[in-house]
């Protein structure tokens, strides 16, 4: 019998923690955090251990499938390539570019094959229509940064080790383990913040996990956020509490800010928000007062309405309390690899913009070179030149994470072809011609692209396969690229390292111009995401510059230590993290100055009796993982959480089901009556109502859940970011006789 030990960077979600597997016999026995993993220091979750239950998921696809009379047939590589060369190129040769579109779903941001690949595709497929999880998620977020910083990751997280306040909105850590934030361990290290007598506080309309540990909670209602952070802006104004520090020769656009709040006094918002007014001036008052504290907003403040306003007032109160890019206070992780704003000239920069382009049919404006996710049913109904005609799905499952799925199946059905590279048959899948699967995590190398620029301490850790990749089977970036071939009319036969190796040549010809020969040379035997690690390593901010810097980082280096390198604690980074084109923060960008306006008319407007907001459970992932059989047991996680008085009010009982309904779609769900609730809200968890016909999950179809999303407004987005608004959505609530 022979066991190994292995070590691997959990793909699962964004705290990514160091794991480490026993293997004997070829099969997983036992996976645990791994201890001197220097970044996560042995944490883990439930959904870590799962990993082995998602590498012998039998649901789990090994071979390609394609659809033939309306049934799938495994097919091999070849003929899977060479059926959508058959079928895709024409659509695309006849009917335009604009006749493909790609959505692109969450994994991908866990997947560096994924996520360095697909823009490839992208750009080959040369279609405005590019959609994803963006905007069901962060987008707010990315266009309040960069129209600040000048860079969309150019992220500001809190420096929790230093912290001694710390307000959060709208994210509940302990359940979702973080986002736009890697902190593996928030609660241990939020824990640690208290003994040291520091304050936690969170504004929620549910008393979360996270609220229950904190110092103080609040409820708001949902969609208030811009209200409530308008208000602490206004009480720092009018209190004078308002310290730049050391930024203030950095800062554009202060007096902008102080009038534009002029009508937004915290007695103004209070009765919008449901926080009184005293709380609010108290608020505003610990954050300013204390020395090293930070305010960080996740989901809650960005799938709402003003999402991109209320993600832009997080860093206005970072700002105007002299925390941002202060030990303790909000800073930006300096990432050893593919950060751009460690690219390029420091200081200052290009800026962002949107609206290069238009949705041909709502006109919603391009961000980030995206468009809604939310438009993508409309562009395949609606006729005419540029009709979406062909989609490839990438780790993207709209039909059930996004608003009004069925109506998005109904648009899947009429397509005249469908891809999807996707692990499981499941409510999206099931509508393609062809699905294509990538391999189990465990068979791929990791290094993480995204997540360094989001983390709690800088670091660079490197994951070796576990496995070898099943005989034949490519990894993504190979099938991305056979892809991309296809796309351009280069045919289905050209090897994806054939096609890996022209690509690198392009990139490093405009990189290194007169060296590229010799970084090709330097880079002989890598190939796929390992060479353009070795490259982004090498030339990154702790890099070894080709030799320039012999103790600098290179891949060998980086994979030679499985504990990871600890590459320090946040430091301050302005003004070289910039890249406004004016080499300042801007603090009152004149679009978000212009949509308050819209937020001053809503301010009146009456609040609907019953709003539903989401949820998540540690033992869930968004919408794929219900078929793993060690986070599917236990008490359903799909029930509706009710305050006790709206359940009198209504007839609910405990246990009991109930209907909920908007805009003439309804679901059913059970009811969990809840003092953890906010009177006039209910919650429900996202991600769920498996089961529908033609999909291969067939634990998660034992217990379905319902779809949230069913009832979501798929037309309701934030219009400066596109992001859909999928919390403070009216419902009616009843109860179903039996
Ligand atoms: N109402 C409501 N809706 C929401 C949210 C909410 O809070 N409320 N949250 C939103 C958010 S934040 C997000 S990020 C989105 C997520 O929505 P999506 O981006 O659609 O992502 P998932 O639901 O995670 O589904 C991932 C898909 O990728 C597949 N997959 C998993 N691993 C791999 C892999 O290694 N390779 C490939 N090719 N495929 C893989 C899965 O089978 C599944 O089809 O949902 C959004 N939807
Ligand atoms: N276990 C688990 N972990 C996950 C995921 C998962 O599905 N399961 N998904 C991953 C993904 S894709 C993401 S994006 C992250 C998200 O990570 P988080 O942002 O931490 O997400 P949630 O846990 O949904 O917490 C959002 C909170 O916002 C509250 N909320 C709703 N509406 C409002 C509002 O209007 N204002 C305020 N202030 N609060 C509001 C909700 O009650 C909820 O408690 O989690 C990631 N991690
Ligand atoms: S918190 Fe859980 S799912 Fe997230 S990276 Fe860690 S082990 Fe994986
Ligand atoms: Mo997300």
């Amino acid at each position: 019998m022979s066991e190994s030990t292995h070590h691997r960077i959990c793909p699962l979600c964004e705290a990514c923690c160091g794991l480490e597997l026993k293997v004997r016999d070829g099969k997983v026995i036992s996976i645990r955090g791994h201890d001197s993993d220097v970044f996560s220091a042995g944490y883990i979750c439930p959904k870590g251990v799962a990993l082995k239950d998602l590498h012998e998921d039998p649901d789990r696809l090994r071979t390609p499938l394609i659809k033939r009379n309306g049934e799938f047939v495994p097919a091999s590589w070849d003929e899977a390539f060479a059926e959508i060369e058959r079928r895709l190129q024409p659509i695309l040769a006849q009917h335009g570019r604009q006749a493909g579109a790609i959505s692109v779903g969450n994994p991908s941001a866990h997947k560096i094959g994924l996520l360095l690949y697909f823009s490839r595709l992208a750009k080959a497929l040369g279609s405005r229509n590019v959609f994803s999880a963006s905007t069901l998620d962060q987008m707010p977020k990315q266009l309040s940064s960069g129209l600040m910083f000048g860079h969309w990751l150019s992220i500001a997280v809190p420096d929790i080790t230093r912290c001694d306040f710390l307000l959060v909105l709208g994210a509940n850590p302990l359940a979702s383990n973080g986002s736009l934030w890697t902190v593996p361990d928030f609660k241990g290290k939020a824990k640690a913040m208290q003994a040291r007598g520091g304050k936690l506080v969170v504004i929620d309309p549910r008393r979360t996990e996270t609220a229950a540990m904190a110092d103080a909670h609040h409820f708001i209602r949902p969609g208030a956020d811009v209200f409530l952070l308008l208000g602490l802006v206004h009480t720092l104004f009018e209190e004078k509490l308002v310290r730049l520090g050391r930024l203030a020769p950095l800062v554009n656009g202060v007096d902008a800010v102080e009038a534009a709040v002029r009508d937004f006094s915290a007695e103004v918002v209070a009765p919008r928000c449901g926080i009184d007014a005293a709380s609010i001036r108290s608020l505003a008052r610990q954050l300013a007062g204390t020395p090293r504290a930070a305010v960080y907003g996740r989901i809650g403040t960005c799938t709402q309405e003003y999402g991109t306003l209320a993600s832009w007032l997080v860093d206005v109160l970072n700002v105007l309390t002299g925390h941002l890019d202060e030990p303790g206070g909000a800073m930006f992780p300096k990432a050893a690899a593919f950060a751009n704003n460690t690219a390029g000239q420091p200081g200052t920069g290009r800026g962002v913009s949107t609206g290069r382009h238009t949705s041909r049919v709502s006109g919603a404006p391009e961000v980030f070179g995206e468009l809604p996710m939310t438009c993508l049913a409309e562009e395949i109904e609606t006729p005419g030149a540029g009709q979406v005609r062909a989609l490839i799905t990438v780790a993207s499952n709209p039909v059930l994470s996004a608003p009004n799925g069925a109506r998005l199946a109904r648009a899947l059905d009429s397509l005249e072809f469908m891809v999807s590279m996707d692990i499981y048959v499941n409510e999206t899948s099931r509508h393609a011609d062809v699905i294509l699967p990538g391999l189990s995590p465990l068979e791929d190398m990791h290094y993480d692209v995204a997540f360094p620029q989001f983390s709690w301490r800088n670091h660079a850790r490197y994951s070796a396969p576990v496995f070898a990749a099943p005989e034949g089977q490519p990894a993504e970036w190979e099938t991305l690229l056979k892809l991309t071939a296809i796309v351009q009319g280069q045919g289905a036969q050209t090897p994806a390292r054939e096609i890996d190796d022209r690509y690198f040549a392009e990139d490093a010809k405009k990189l290194f111009s007169d060296k590229a020969q010799a970084v090709i040379d330097a880079t002989q035997g890598l190939h796929g995401p390992d060479r353009l690690l070795e490259i982004a390593l090498r030339t990154g901010p702790y890099g070894d510059q080709f030799g320039r810097k012999p103790d600098g980082l290179n891949l060998a280096k980086v994979r030679g230590v499985p504990d990871g390198i600890d590459l320090g604690e946040l430091t301050p980074r302005m003004p070289e993290v910039l890249r406004t084109p004016s080499g300042r923060i801007e603090l009152a960008p004149p679009t978000l100055l212009l949509d308050l306006q819209r937020a001053a008319q809503a301010i009146k407007e009456p609040v609907p009796a019953m709003v539903i907001v989401g949820r998540r459970d540690v033992r869930s992932n968004n919408s794929w993982m219900h078929n793993l059989p060690i986070l599917a047991k236990g008490p359903m996680r799909c029930t509706a959480l009710v305050h006790p008085a709206d359940a009198k009010r209504l007839g609910l009982t405990d246990g009991a089901l109930a209907r909920i309904s908007n805009q003439g779609r309804s679901i059913e769900a059970r009811v969990q009556v809840s003092e953890e609730m906010m009177p006039g809200v209910v919650s429900l968890p996202h991600g769920w109502g498996h089961g529908l016909p033609g999909t291969r999950m067939a634990l998660a179809a034992e217990r379905p859940g319902a779809n949230l999303n069913t009832l979501l407004d798929e037309d309701w987005r934030d219009p400066l970011s596109g992001n859909s608004v999928l919390s403070g959505v009216p419902v009616e609530l009843e109860a179903i006789a039996v």
